[in-house]
């Protein structure tokens, strides 16, 4: 027996050899939502325009109903598929003179439609967003998957896990409620019905949010208004005060005396009032009856007490 990976080198020889004698590009096919098939190959200008066949297994072959056509190159076909994506598909490419078959498996090619009306609906009070969408037929729901992104304002996207099979919600909790969050969801068949390697596209993105609005979230009219105003009060304050400073200094050399000379006073102290100092600081007669105490306290006798056995 040979070895498979000997054998697929080996195949790889072979394709080439007939690949590249006769020029005729390999085709590559998908389903496109279990309705279509588009199958895809290079366009080689000075081969002309090919002529695309298909057919299913146990099916006649047929032509190609649509032309895929890229700077007047014949680049793809897009033609019905049958339901049932486990059946064998072969196709023919050809210039005319030259042909190339091929036999294709699109089990694990399946690349369905984005899933569809994605909501998003925030809940203030728990802090979560809950999203809901609808994946489109004829794929059955309980074979596909989903994988949600968000992202926060303009930040990076997220991905969530993939969800299991046939959910089409999906709650993102602990949210930031001053920011905005965008959604985006894409699906594919899940490996419980033979996964496939592609996802959809993206969803059209929808956005949820600020869950509360923020309090710099104003109107810029308000905010021009409220910095036009805070200027003006600053220069106003600012005046204010230059004016104060300057009356203050007015004020100062009319009414501070120059600093007394201590040693006169003291003189006074000793020499005139004895050294009396309640006299010499000339304490009004109230303000001296103020400190002088103007009521008695019963004594209180203290006896200590005899423990009781
Ligand atoms: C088809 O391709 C072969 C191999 O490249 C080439 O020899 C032949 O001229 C082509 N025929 C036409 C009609 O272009
Ligand atoms: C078919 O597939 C090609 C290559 O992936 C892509 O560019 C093209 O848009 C597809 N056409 C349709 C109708 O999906
Ligand atoms: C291929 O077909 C397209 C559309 O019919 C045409 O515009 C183009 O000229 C053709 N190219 C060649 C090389 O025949
Ligand atoms: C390609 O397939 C067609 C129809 O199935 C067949 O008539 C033809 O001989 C095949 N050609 C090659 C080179 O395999
Ligand atoms: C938010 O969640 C609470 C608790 O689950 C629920 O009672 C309330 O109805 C929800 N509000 C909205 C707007 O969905
Ligand atoms: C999406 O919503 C529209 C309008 O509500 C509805 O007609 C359509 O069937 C929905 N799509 C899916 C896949 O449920
Ligand atoms: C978001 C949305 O459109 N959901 C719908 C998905 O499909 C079910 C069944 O048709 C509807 O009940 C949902 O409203």
């Amino acid at each position: 027996m040979i070895p498979s990976k000997s054998f697929s080198v080996l195949c790889l020889v072979l394709f080439c050899v007939m690949g590249c004698s006769t020029s005729i590009p390999s085709i590559y096919c998908y389903s496109v939502n279990l309705e279509n098939v588009n199958c895809t190959w290079n366009c080689i200008h000075s081969g002309g325009n090919f002529t695309f066949r298909s057919k299913f297994e146990g099916e006649t072959h047929s032509g190609c109903p649509a032309y895929q056509y890229k700077d007047g190159c014949s680049v793809g076909c897009i033609f019905p598929s049958i339901q049932n994506r486990f059946t064998s598909l072969y196709t023919t490419l050809s210039n005319g003179t030259a042909l190339r078959n091929q036999t294709h498996d699109i089990r694990n090619d399946v690349k369905l439609h984005p899933p569809q009306n994605l909501t998003a609906l925030g809940n203030s009070s728990v802090g979560d967003i809950s999203l809901q969408w609808n994946f489109s037929k004829p794929a059955l729901e309980k074979c596909v998957e989903s994988n949600v992104a968000y992202r926060k304002d303009s930040g990076e996207w997220q991905s969530s896990s993939v969800l299991l099979p046939g959910s089409t919600s999906y709650t993102l909790a602990k949210v930031s409620q001053t920011q905005t969050y965008i959604f985006r969801v894409r699906c594919r068949i899940a490996s419980q019905c033979a996964e496939s390697k592609l996802w959809s596209d993206w969803s059209t993105a929808v956005s949820w949010g600020p869950l509360k609005p923020s309090a710099s979230a104003e109107t810029p009219v308000r905010n021009v208004l409220l910095m036009v105003f805070g200027v003006v009060t600053l220069a106003i304050i600012l005046v204010i005060m230059v004016r104060v400073l300057l009356e203050c200094e007015r004020i100062k050399v009319i009414f501070v005396p120059v600093v007394p000379d201590p040693t006169r006073k003291l003189n006074d102290l000793f020499y005139e009032f004895g050294g009396n100092v309640e006299g010499w600081v000339r304490i009004s007669p109230e303000l001296r009856e103020a400190f002088e105490p103007d009521f008695t306290e019963a004594t209180c006798a203290v006896r200590e007490s005899k423990p009781t056995v």
